[in-house]
């Protein structure tokens, strides 16, 4: 229970304090106080951290009131919120955005000089919260950035890990991973609440007994953990509004074991308080390829265990009739991560509160949604249903009769079809039993919905067929999109400039408003306008990479960007292999160094820890890279540049700078991508197969001002059935035979001609993601952009043409299609 007994009679217990002005005098005065009393330093004596910490809080008082007015409206209101659950957030720095939000940018630049600091200086010092892998990660920052700012009430609930994704380093061209203490200098931007922790429990076993003669189960755990909501704040962009992002961190429910502590046994008293507290320890670094780790069910299941308690016990209240859920609540299950909660929710409604099952489930069915975000069938969780039974006895329980009613209703659809009951029970017994996520998660969610519309398409008939023939109306397709705020305004001031002064400011909020852009492709003055931010762009990311990694970036190249994580599917062999070629053709003489377009290649990306294949691959990039650099034979027109730790940081430098995007999968594995978007959205142009959300920026930008190459989805199935053969492309191609062969010579390996081995014959002899199959098409694409870039003012309107036919891919457009088709919610 919070608040006081009797009631408050004071003018601000219920008002919050009043926001400071909006002036340099008013920012710097609170600056200067939350140095003395936030972190005890006058300005003379204070760090850089000081100043970092005392800058942050006084922005967050611009947020407080907001934020209060925020959450009380939502509660006043008594309207539908979103709920979503994500396992990641990949944020990025706080700061700058909520500069941002707030509009106090020049404010505090003229602030900060006034005390003789630099605010850029400033911003650099806070360490970005990586809570994320990639691309599922940060959509879910952009998702709650969007709802913000369209004042949609949502909490955003996850997890406070104290190790976000690792740090890359490299030690000869080979990735090395080291922990990211993102927490240790202080974090200014979270409000822990340990008087609304939450208890978890786990493992024992499930036990009926007589409830007044009716017959209840109840599940008997043995052991517990404490989760502590941390709140932060999510600004909307110029409204007023503050939504919240509540992340859990798990904690020892009695820090010591005082028994044990008294027989002298410290370290096995600490012992239980450790093993609870390594729930939030650190995130999976896995990418698509999801860990079977019992710590990691364990995290799943505590942070929605945390957040189902909290929404129907904090935010609705102990007297809420929890028949009327639906209209309070829609949760988004983000990907499988989360789809614990579905039995989590029938057992409260069940076990606790003591509803019928079938009217239990009838509101279950009603609070859930799912987003699919893969197609790699590896992607797809699984539990061992051992595992599952041994930490969530009754979870188990719960979906086997969700199961076993669900088969039945699959058997009156399709009379005698036991495979069919097979194929789509949620329980599978092939090979060891175990529990299908995804089944789960359709069978039990409103909508399932892919992230671009061959994704959906593909979901449909393929990965969940006959879940789409059962019920078709709960396949829908929501294309990603991308926050405008942190990709375009904060990113890419020169480009948000040159927009705003020809359009207005409006474009921010409403991006196809970027349409308006499309004539002034004509206007030369505006192409050379362009052409100017774009050159920016360029030099700022040369300084920060520079700075960070000691890399160079020539003025006058191409800049080819390709930043992601490291995957097969992605491709980064078949970038590489274009690298190579080139190279290989100066050496051979079938080109001269004179005829390359001078082109810097950057990637960015990091494999996870476990994946050999990925790592392999990251140190062929640097080898490959550390002898073109210092080829003199190639004149310094072909680079490449592997800055190490790419980050989102990272990537709001480098995309404004980029000339050309890598969108290069094999066709139907990406689901959508995003970087793809944000890329285009800064003026890139997409080299692409038909993958993903590849298909709709092409469809939107046109075929002229997009590099289409590769195998379709179709064929790629058709390749695949007939016996894909690799060898073939090496034997029958002299270009791609002298590439790969280039590699097995020892050339980038010190003559060491086993070094890369895996990589090539892993090509050669398998090849599960067609690089060979798609390499001349590829090649000749490049030809086509080398070609395209060679004519300015012809690229420029292309660039330009890009950005004004995007509009589509803000997530404000992809919140707006969820509200719609699935969350039946709106802004109060
Ligand atoms: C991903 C897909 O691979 C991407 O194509 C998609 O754009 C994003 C967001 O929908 O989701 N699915 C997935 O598991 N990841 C994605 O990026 N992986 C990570 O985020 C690590």
């Amino acid at each position: 229970h919070i608040g006081p007994s009797s009631p408050p009679t004071h003018a601000l217990a219920k008002a919050p304090v009043a926001t400071p002005q909006h002036s340099v005098d008013a920012f710097v005065k609170v600056f200067l106080q939350e140095l003395n009393t936030g972190q005890g330093v006058t300005l003379s004596r204070s760090t850089v951290n000081d100043q970092y910490l005392a800058l942050a809080r006084t922005v967050r008082q611009y947020l407080m009131t907001r934020w209060l007015e925020t959450s009380r409206h939502y509660a006043e209101s008594g309207s539908k919120a979103i709920g979503y659950l994500s396992a990641e957030y990949l944020l990025g720095r706080q700061l700058g955005n909520a500069l941002l939000a707030t509009d106090l940018g020049e404010v505090a630049e003229e602030a900060m000089r006034g005390c003789g600091l630099d605010l850029a200086r400033l911003r650099a010092q806070e360490v970005e919260p990586g809570l994320g892998n990639g691309g599922l990660g940060r959509l879910a920052a952009c998702f709650v950035d969007s709802l913000a700012t369209m004042g949609i009430p949502c909490i955003g609930y996850g997890i406070r890990y104290e190790y976000g994704i690792f740090k890359q380093s490299f030690v000869d061209g080979r990735q090395v991973e080291q922990p990211d203490p993102w927490l240790a200098l202080g974090n200014p931007w979270e409000f822990p609440h340990p008087e609304a922790s939450v208890q978890v429990n786990f493992g024992g076993h499930t036990e009926t007994y007589d409830d007044g003669g009716v017959q209840r189960t109840r599940w008997v755990p043995d052991w517990n953990v404490v989760g502590v909501p941390y709140n932060y704040m999510v600004p909307g962009y110029h409204n007023g509004k503050v939504n919240t992002l509540r992340l859990w961190s798990a904690k020892a429910t009695n820090a010591f074991d005082l028994a044990l502590f008294n027989s002298g046994d410290y370290p096995e008293a600490v012992r239980a308080q450790t093993f609870a507290e390594n729930i939030t320890k650190v995130l999976y670094p896995e990418d698509s390829t999801p860990q079977g780790r019992e710590l990691r069910l364990q995290q799943q299941y505590f942070f929605v265990a945390c957040s189902i308690r909290d929404f129907i016990e904090r935010v609705l209240g102990p007297d809420f009739d929890l028949h009327q859920l639906p209209e309070r609540i829609i949760f988004q299950l983000n990907d499988t991560h989360p789809v614990i909660a579905v039995p989590e929710l029938m057992r409260i409604l069940v076990d606790e509160r003591h509803f019928e099952w079938d009217e239990a489930w009838q509101i279950t069915k009603q609070c859930f949604a799912y987003t699919c975000h893969t197609l790699l069938p590896e992607a797809l969780e699984v539990w061992p249903t051992e595992l599952l039974g041994r930490l969530l006895p009754r979870h188990l329980e719960i979906i086997r009769r969700i199961n076993a009613d669900f088969l039945d209703e699959v058997r009156a659809s399709f009379p005698g079809d036991e495979q069919r009951v097979r194929n789509m029970s949620i329980i599978s017994d092939d090979p060891n039993s175990s529990v299908r996520m995804a089944f789960l998660a359709t069978v039990a969610g409103t909508k399932v919905n892919g992230v671009a519309e061959l994704h959906s398409q593909l979901l449909a008939d393929k990965v969940l067929h006959d879940f789409d023939e059962l019920w078709p109306e709960k396949f829908t397709n929501v294309t990603n999109g991308i926050t405008p705020r942190r990709f375009i305004c904060l990113a890419n001031p020169w480009l948000s400039e040159l927009i705003s002064d020809t359009l207005g400011v409006g474009w921010v909020t409403d991006l196809e408003r970027l349409a308006e852009l499309e004539p002034y492709a004509q206007d030369p003055d505006f192409r050379r306008a362009f052409r100017e931010v774009k050159q920016k762009a360029k030099v700022h990311a040369s300084d920060i990479l520079r700075a960070r990694d000691g890399i160079e970036l020539p003025p006058g190249h191409l800049v080819d960007i390709m930043i992601k994580r490291l995957h097969e599917y992605k491709r980064q062999t078949l970038k590489l292999l274009h690298v190579v070629s080139l190279y290989e053709q100066v050496l051979s003489g079938e080109i001269t160094a004179s005829q390359l377009q001078p082109r810097t290649v950057i990637f960015g990306a990091k494999a996870a820890p476990g994946y050999w294949m990925a790592k392999e691959i990251i140190h062929l990039i640097n080898a490959v890279g550390s002898v073109i650099n210092t080829d003199p034979r190639l004149e310094g027109r072909l680079k490449i540049a592997f800055p190490a730790n790419y980050n989102v940081t990272l990537a709001e430098r480098l995309i404004p700078a980029a000339d050309l995007s890598e969108q290069i999968s094999l066709a139907g594995l990406e689901a959508s991508g995003t970087g793809n978007m944000k890329l285009a959205l800064n003026g890139a142009l997409t080299i692409g197969t038909d993958d993903g959300a590849n298909v709709e920026i092409r469809r939107l930008v046109g075929d002229e001002n997009f590099f289409l190459f590769g195998l379709s989805e179709p064929e790629v199935a058709a390749l695949r059935d007939s016996g894909y053969r690799p060898r073939q492309y090496y034997e029958s191609n002299p270009q791609l035979r002298a590439a790969l062969d280039l590699i097995s010579s020892g050339i980038f390996s010190n003559g060491n001609r086993e070094a890369f081995a895996p990589i090539v014959s892993s090509l050669l002899n398998e090849d599960r993601f067609m690089v060979l199959a798609d390499f001349q098409s590829y090649m000749e694409a490049q030809l086509r952009v080398r070609e395209a870039f060679a004519d300015e003012e012809e690229w420029t309107k292309k660039a330009i043409l890009n950005v004004a036919r995007c509009g589509f891919f803000s997530s404000d457009r992809a919140m707006g299609d969820y509200l719609r088709e699935i969350w039946h919610a709106s802004a109060i």
